[in-house]
């Protein structure tokens, strides 16, 4: 677009899409971002390194572009400033607005940038599969291919061996995906089983219980869960021999997939295909927190989000997309990502020391899902480590293993672990220890959120070329 009248006359468009698991840190990343783009302090968010073009103004906020739903900043933003975390997310959400940077720019930049509840992305597998034959083929495909979720999905396939009532069936996918959901191993597909189709979290809908064993948690989550649209719309993968064995359920499961992938996957998953940029958040602590299985679990999942949106451009995309810029003078963009960031986000629960570990294990767990990516494509690359909010600190004498924080009961100094130099080959939930501090931000809004690198993440959201 152009303004011939205004001090800026050119316009670019540029949108980025912020994925990761649940939990991973999208929501506060982008309110904490947006903290620094209103109130741009080139002491605490450098944009140009050489200091020499560094200020940014952000001239308006608009309705968003890519989907339906404003992102709501006033609200997580409020929820930091009083110690709480942002509640979770529930749907597609967009922040845009129309910045400009440098005082000497003749652009504008038109800014979107998408936040999304962690658990839709595991339908990227079915986003990927236009029919249910392929979406089954895969996801017993990986269900086969890693030993931890081998042992969990044995049940189901036992069921699908003996016993093709259509009832039986789907009780015994939804214990599988209760029996995923309670080891937080993130690959839960139809995602409507944690989060309906009106975005209620399936612990919100199972209400307060009493303390129960897992065994019994289980039970109660495959019993009110439902895997699909709704409950009598539910459907599970099958094997190509129970297809063959059980046509009429196999069929009715389709017809089923079909409505739920028009209905609640694809405008999501189409929004993130459309971005110029990814910015992959993998909260690496908590992973290790987790163990190997969900290590295993995270991997499977970032496959299937990139094959997905398969950024970048092949040399013939690449040279039409270059023609399409020329011809328009660089207006017009072909929407596509071309630019992924991994971001290590919570950086401030590791002691300073192992910010460079925790960019090695970012890197070694990200680098071959992404090869076979870069190998073939123009694509530009990325792994930061970042905290949104950083919320630690220590003191001079500190022991080397120790972090202060504020919790509910007051401050704490408490050991933390130490990161190892590689992932190790194999470690269960629990040997890893990090901090679960309250959010720590000044009131005034006029001042900012305390980060680490958010400084790095914001040149590469504007596209400033030293990250
Ligand atoms: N210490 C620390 N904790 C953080 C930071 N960012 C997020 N967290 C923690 O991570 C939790 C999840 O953060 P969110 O931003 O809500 O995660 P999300 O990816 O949006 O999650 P969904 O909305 O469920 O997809 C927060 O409630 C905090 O406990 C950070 O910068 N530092
Ligand atoms: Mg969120």
């Amino acid at each position: 677009m152009i303004h011939p009248l205004r001090r800026q006359p050119f316009r670019s468009r540029r949108s980025v899409g912020l994925v990761g698991l649940f939990y991973s840190g999208k929501t506060v990343l982008l309110t904490s971002l947006i903290a620094h783009l209103r109130n741009h302090d080139p002491d605490r968010l450098p944009l140009d390194p050489s200091g020499s073009d560094d200020e940014l103004t952000l001239l308006d906020e608009l309705p968003p572009a890519l989907c339906a739903e404003r992102f709501d900043v006033d609200d997580h933003y409020n929820r930091l400033s009083v110690a709480d975390w942002p509640a979770k997310t529930d749907r597609l959400s967009e922040y845009r607005a129309e910045l400009v940077i440098g005082r000497k720019s003749w652009w504008t930049i038109d800014l979107s940038l998408v936040d999304l509840p962690g658990e839709r992305l595991a339908d990227m597998v079915i986003a990927r599969h236009p029919t249910f034959e392929g979406w089954s083929d895969t996801v017993l495909g990986v269900f086969r291919k890693f030993a931890e979720f081998a042992e969990v999905a044995r049940p189901y396939f036992d069921t699908l061996g003996r016993n093709l009532a259509e009832d039986d069936v789907l009780l015994a996918y939804r214990t599988l995906l209760a029996t995923l959901h309670s080891r937080f191993m993130p690959f839960i597909s139809p995602s409507s089983f944690v989060l309906d189709p009106e975005g209620v979290p399936i612990d919100a809908r199972l209400g307060p219980s009493p303390p129960c064993s897992v065994a019994e948690a289980i039970r109660r989550k495959a019993e009110r869960g439902t895997c699909g649209l709704s409950s009598s719309e539910q459907f599970a993968p099958l094997p190509a021999d129970v297809r063959e064995r059980a046509p009429e359920l196999a069929a009715a499961f389709a017809q089923r997939y079909q409505r739920y992938r028009t209905q609640l996957v694809l405008p999501f998953a189409r929004a993130l295909a459309r971005c110029d940029d990814l910015v992959v958040l993998v909260d690496v602590t908590v992973l290790l927190e987790g163990g190997h299985g969900m290590v295993n679990a995270n991997r499977a999942f970032l496959e299937q989000v990139l094959s997905y949106v398969d950024p970048g451009l092949s040399p013939g995309r690449q040279l039409y997309a270059a023609a399409v810029s020329a011809l328009s003078f660089g207006l017009t963009r072909l929407e596509h990502v071309r630019r992924v960031a991994f971001v290590a986000t919570k950086a401030d629960r590791v002691v300073r020391d192992d910010r460079d570990r925790l960019l090695d294990l970012l890197s070694r767990l990200t680098r071959p899902i992404i090869r076979p990516h870069l190998a073939t494509k123009h694509l530009t690359v990325e792994h930061l480590i970042v905290a949104a909010v950083n919320s630690t600190w220590s003191e001079p004498g500190d022991p080397p293993d120790m972090l202060r924080y504020n919790t509910p009961r007051g401050e704490v100094k408490a050991p933390v672990s130490r990161l190892p130099d590689d992932w190790p080959d194999h470690f269960d939930p629990g040997r890893f220890r990090f901090p679960r501090p309250e959010p720590s931000l000044p009131r005034a809004r006029i001042k900012v959120p305390p980060h680490i690198n958010l400084d790095r993440l914001a040149r590469f959201v504007l596209d400033k070329k030293t990250v």
